[in-house]
């Protein structure tokens, strides 16, 4: 039994997150972590709100409520759709807990102790309205290129310029909206990455080798381009304050840190709230200090890639501690919408909420991994999701279900007939099923969900097929035994279905477990040998038929959706 450790990207709190958001970090990292766990490895799959930053700020502003009570707020909102989703973390925090402050700022002190944090003198723009520094994202003005009167002091949204709050025409403090602002010196915290550079490409050169090359080659290019030393804090009411201890006049000007220093360190934070939850029993620090035997996966989008390929091994590497760093990063390309970029900012695309209100969670979990952005951008399109619905879900697993208890049950009652022995139809069925159950695992272990969701549908269209040979609604006008045989093979690959399709639709697998009475039944996995005899449904089980598993969707449904949420025309 191994010990994984699995961390997803932390969502922003601002906002519900659309598919594309959870398809390439939390969704993926449930699907390993619920296959790991069947495989009876001891898994801690963690994640958490990432609350601090400019985003949190101005958005609780914009709602008119203190951050601290907006960020509750979305976490609960955000933690509901995820359980919607049946993600299954071992905890979902906060980046803003106190466990997450107090490591976070025990990291700063060891980087200081160790000579990577210097303090340096920067000009930033002061707003005498506000009376406080403004972040550059805190500046609104006119941008000189385009023209466009909402230009931020880092970016223009609308040409995508990257801007100095200097370069804004008619600038304005985002928080008050007062043009009286100066240039003034103010003193940061600087992340000396330069002198880190070289232990982090020793790193990478010693475990990004099995990488998928998204990963690999993205924390390649940051490192060549030359790790420069970093601010690490910010003028902002919320945040990870800087310790008084260590940096007590920053801390008197209420300095906090960078949201990218703390939101990774909230990984470990995570894994701390979740501890004190139960102390007795679970021991944070085995999972991250001092934890060879740990194997550590993290999953994430690529645009989060170098925070978490170099920016926080850098950090890691830099406090002189044994800091369990990650040892393979699962990247994801991105979903596009029509494609076009999903966006919380401009409602482009399916929102998780959205999402449930239409379908149950498991059509949208297999979809998105069946069309997981792993080599390259996927775009979603209501036509393909309803074909892959309708054909793998709705024709090939629930329609075997439903036709298969439905008619023994009508012909030979509501428990497994017995009928004839096993004949070589059976054997060669078992072959075959062990065959694509080993595939199946294999891409599991290597993380390909895409080529994942292959062999399980092929698992699923051999049960078919076995059907459609045997025919048990012919055989039975002449051999009873002969149908028995073929519809107890048959339940027993419904069983062997409901277990190996979990990871992907626990609430479907569950559905088609719980229509068998079968005593001290478990989802513990089946390996192939073992699902090569299919005999663990024994004649004589009591069985139940399930509601349909999956309903298809209409034409009318189709036109619908893309009516509501807009379609190719846009
Ligand atoms: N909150 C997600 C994003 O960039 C960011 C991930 C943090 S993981 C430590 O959208
Ligand atoms: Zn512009």
């Amino acid at each position: 039994m191994a010990r994984h450790l699995i961390t997803s990207a932390l969502p922003y709190i601002n906002g519900i997150k659309h598919l594309g958001n959870m398809v390439g970090s939390m969704l993926p990292a449930d699907v390993y972590a619920r296959y790991l766990r069947q495989r009876g490895h001891d898994v801690l799959y963690v994640c958490a709100t990432d609350e601090h930053g400019t985003p949190a700020e101005l958005a609780a502003k914009e709602a008119g409520l203190p951050v601290a009570e907006f960020c509750a707020q979305q976490h609960e909102a955000q933690k509901a759709v995820y359980d919607g989703f049946h993600l299954a973390f071992d905890y979902f925090g906060r980046s803003s807990s106190p466990q997450n402050v107090e490591i976070t700022q025990r990291v700063a002190r060891s980087l200081h102790a160790g000579g990577f944090i210097e303090e340096r003198a920067i000009r930033q723009v002061y707003s005498l309205a506000d009376g406080r520094f403004l972040p550059d994202r805190y500046i609104v003005g006119t941008c000189p290129h385009c023209g466009y009167d909402k230009a931020r002091g880092d970016q223009c949204e609308n040409c995508t310029r990257v801007l100095d709050p200097t370069d804004l025409v008619d600038a304005r403090s985002a928080i008050s909206g007062s043009s009286e602002l100066e240039v003034r010196e103010t003193r940061h915290l600087f992340l000396l990455q330069s002198k880190l550079a070289h232990e982090v490409e020793a790193w990478i050169d010693a475990v990004g080798g099995e990488w998928p090359t998204l990963a690999s080659s993205i924390a390649r290019k940051w490192l060549t381009e030359g790790l420069q030393d970093r601010a690490i804090t910010r003028d902002l009411e919320w945040g990870v304050p800087v310790p008084a201890d260590t940096w007590p006049e920053l801390a008197a000007e209420g300095k906090v840190f960078y949201v990218w220093f703390d939101a990774p360190v909230e990984y470990i934070g995570a894994t701390k709230e979740w501890a004190d939850h139960a102390p007795a029993e679970r021991d944070w620090e085995s999972w991250w200090y001092r934890a060879e035997d740990v194997r550590y996966t993290e999953f994430m989008a690529k645009d989060n890639v170098p925070f978490h390929t170099v920016m926080f091994p850098a950090i890691q590497l830099g406090t002189r501690e044994p800091w369990k760093k990650v040892d393979y990063v699962k990247a994801f390309n991105w979903l596009t919408y029509y494609g076009g970029k999903f966006s919380t900012s401009q409602k482009r695309g399916v929102f998780t909420d959205a999402a449930l209100e239409l379908l149950p969670a498991d059509y949208w979990r297999y979809f998105l991994m069946a069309h997981a952005p792993e080599s390259d951008d996927t775009s979603f399109t209501w036509e393909l999701f309803t074909a892959t619905v309708n054909k793998d879900l709705a024709d090939t697993l629930g329609n075997f279900v439903n036709r298969v208890l439905s008619f023994s049950r009508k012909r030979f009652g509501d428990e497994v007939p017995a009928g004839a022995p096993a004949g070589p139809a059976e054997e060669r069925l078992g072959a075959e099923i062990a065959e694509l159950l080993t595939e199946y695992q294999e891409q599991l272990d290597a993380l390909q969900f895409r080529k994942a969701a292959q062999a399980l549908r092929a698992l699923w269209s051999a049960g078919n097929v076995y059907l459609e040979e045997k025919a048990p609604w012919l055989e039975i006008k002449t051999d009873q035994d002969a149908a028995a045989l073929t519809l107890r093979t048959a339940m027993n690959l419904i069983h062997l279905y409901a277990i190996v399709s979990e990871p992907f639709i626990p609430a479907s697998a569950r559905a088609m477990r719980d229509a068998f009475a079968l005593d001290g039944d478990t989802a513990t996995w089946v390996t192939p040998e073992q699902a090569r005899a299919l005999t663990a449904v024994p004649a004589g089980t009591p069985f139940t038929v399930p509601p349909v598993l999956f309903a298809k969707i209409s034409e009318d449904d189709l036109a619908a959706y893309r009516e509501r949420f807009g379609g190719a025309e846009e």
